[in-house]
C-alpha cells in the first residue's frame, strides 16, 4: 500500500506522566578543627542516624574529604544541611554540610 493511503488511528489511552521529585544528597565536608565527637553528635541529632553509622560517616569524611550523609527531597535536604551547619556555627566550629542533586 502506498504511503498516502495510510490512515493513523488516534491513541485511545493516555499515558500518565507522573515524575518523581528530584532527590538531593546532603554531604558532610571534612575540616581540621571540628572535634570528631561533635560531628557524630550532629549526625545523630539532625539526621537521626545511629551511633555506629554516624561514626562511620564521620570517619569517611575525615579520611576522604567528604561523605554523603543521606538523600532527601530538595527542601528537606537544604533544611537539614542548614540546621546541622548552624548547630556547629553556634558551637564555634567550621563544620559544613552542603547539598547537591542526585545524577
Ligand atoms: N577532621 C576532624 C578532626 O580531625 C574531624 C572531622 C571529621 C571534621 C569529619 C569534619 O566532616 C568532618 N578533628
Amino acid at each position: 500500500m502506498p504511503d498516502k493511503d495510510v490512515t493513523l488511528k488516534p491513541r485511545l489511552k493516555t499515558v500518565p506522566k507522573v515524575e518523581r521529585p528530584r532527590l538531593y544528597k546532603v554531604i558532610l565536608l571534612n575540616d581540621d578543627y571540628t572535634p570528631r565527637d561533635f560531628v557524630v553528635i550532629v549526625l545523630k541529632a539532625v539526621f537521626r542516624i545511629g551511633p555506629e553509622t554516624s561514626y562511620r560517616i564521620m570517619m569517611t569524611a575525615h579520611q576522604k574529604g567528604s561523605c554523603v550523609v543521606a538523600v532527601f527531597t530538595r527542601d528537606i535536604a537544604e533544611t537539614k544541611a542548614k540546621e546541622a551547619t548552624d548547630l556547629a556555627k553556634e558551637a564555634g566550629f567550621p563544620l559544613m554540610f552542603t547539598t547537591e542533586p542526585e545524577e
